[in-house]
């Protein structure tokens, strides 16, 4: 989540300085100038991204919207550094600014996190995780997930990724109420005795009981792995319990909810210096070794520095307040779904996210999500409990509400989110499973509502935000 201040003041006043100086600034300059001078294809298609993102109302509970300031640390120079290793230990010379970059993206991980150590070379959650199971298992060793299909991630154990075809990976579920079912979860543990237990999900709206994960990995001997990427914002604002003393390892991405560049991080609280499997060598250094050299070779040294942008923002009081209409506003959401007869899984939420079933409007989770995007309102497809729908199709649809929140929306507007999802999803005939009618006046006057609610509510990265003194006149 970037953090774009809350405060009306804040919203009117411009984006840059005309007389920022120094030699990356005037890169950047350089480098828009040329790429609109040489690849004008490119850089409409660029632009029109923009646009797009300005303009549409995102509730992909999986993403966020990076500030401009963490855009722009992306795209700099530091990038053309080739340096393997880590800081003061590379195989190539000439690292110096990195390895500062690199141990300072380090220092604010680990005090964003509350955390003592910290791995910010991963290039997305995916290899975190993919490098933490390979640091603490042998291929045939026994792994303990939940399951794809009630919310769990691919690298979780799922058939479909190496994580379920180089381990021996079991799946725990969810209870009929759809929260993680403990007790069974329990007999697992105890039946196969996992090397790893991961406790994490890309679809649960419920707080995870990690201390309770826990408790299940000490009975068996097992490590425990936390896989936060979902919720990251949420633990760095202390609004969810944080993972990083009670598991041995947590995992992250940088852009679901911190705000950041594509990416992954890898930390540990009091348990970095525990021995790994061999009895011996600390956590911390075969997590190390998992990243470079046995997963991944040279790091994107510029992505690294966003990764330290991202940081500092996400520590700032303006991130915990757009933390809290984060969560204000999925209970609201969730709400007023709830009063306009959807049914919630779960009943409600307690974080950035909700689930609900589109069986209830006659339609699929594909088919939900086409007509919405049609009208200007992001949500995936997600399968539900008991879905009978292939993944493609499903029963359900993931709303999320990180991205409405750092428009500065707040429950109010979570009251007219929910009629325009009400409107669109009540107003589509299902066709087939994945195909649909709607009226076209219907998606030309939700697209004109949505345009509206986007511009009374812009992104950090609107560079023609509206002054507060305009909202509320005109269209
Ligand atoms: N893990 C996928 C999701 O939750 O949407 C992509 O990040």
């Amino acid at each position: 989540m970037t953090h774009q201040s809350l405060a009306g003041e804040a919203r009117s006043t411009s984006h840059g300085d005309s007389s920022w100086t120094g030699q990356q600034a005037e890169l950047l300059r350089i480098g828009i100038g040329s790429l609109h001078e040489t690849d004008p294809e490119l850089a409409a298609m660029l632009d029109a991204e923009v646009s797009q993102q300005n303009s549409t109302l995102a509730m992909i509970a999986s993403a966020s919207i990076a500030d401009p300031s963490v855009l722009a640390v992306g795209g700099a120079a530091l990038s053309n550094v080739t340096a393997e290793g880590y800081p003061g230990a590379r195989y190539h010379p000439g690292a110096q600014q990195f390895d500062r970059v690199e141990n300072l993206a380090v220092e604010r991980a680990k005090r964003l996190f509350g955390a003592r150590y910290a791995n910010v070379q991963a290039h997305s959650c995916s290899s975190a995780n993919l490098a933490v199971l390979s640091a603490l298992m042998r291929p045939g060793d026994t792994l303990l997930g939940l399951d794809l299909d009630s919310g769990g991630h691919l690298t979780h154990g799922s058939r479909a990724s190496v994580s379920g075809r180089h381990y021996n990976a079991v799946s725990y579920g969810l209870d009929e109420s759809g929260r993680i079912d403990f007790a069974r979860l329990e007999e697992l543990a105890l039946e196969h005795r996992p090397r790893v237990l991961i406790a994490g999900a890309s679809a649960y709206p419920r707080t995870v009981d990690f201390a309770r994960f826990r408790a299940i990995a000490d009975s068996v001997g097992a490590y425990l792995l936390a896989d936060i990427s979902h919720i990251a914002g949420l633990v760095a604002a202390g609004l969810h319990p944080s993972p990083i003393d009670v598991a041995h390892i947590t995992t992250t991405s940088t852009y679901k909810q911190l705000g950041g560049p594509r990416g992954g991080l890898i930390l540990s609280g009091v348990e970095y210096t525990t021995p790994g499997p061999d009895g011996r060598t600390p956590l911390s250094r075969l997590i190390q070794r998992a990243v470079f050299p046995q997963s991944q070779g040279t790091p994107s040294p510029a992505s690294i520095a966003a990764k330290a942008r991202a940081f500092a923002m996400a520590a700032e009081p303006a991130f915990r307040e757009t933390a809290r209409l984060i969560l204000l506003n999925a209970q609201a959401l969730a709400a007023e779904l709830s009063a306009l007869g959807y049914r919630v899984l779960t009943g409600g939420t307690d974080n950035h996210m909700v689930l609900i079933d589109t069986t209830g409007v006659g339609l699929t989770g594909v088919t939900a999500e086409r007509a919405l995007e049609e009208c200007g309102i992001l949500a995936n497809r997600n399968r539900i409990p008991g879905d009978t729908k292939p993944p493609l199709v499903t029963s359900g649809l993931r709303l999320g509400t990180n991205i409405l929140a750092q428009r500065a929306m707040g429950p109010v507007e979570m009251r007219e989110c929910a009629q325009l999802l009400h409107t669109v999803l009540s107003g589509t005939r299902l066709q087939s499973d994945t195909d649909y009618l709607i009226d076209p006046a219907l998606v030309a006057t939700v697209r004109e509502e949505v345009r509206w609610l986007c511009a009374r509510h812009p992104l950090s990265i609107d560079t023609a935000r509206v002054p507060v003194s305009l909202i509320g006149v005109g269209a």
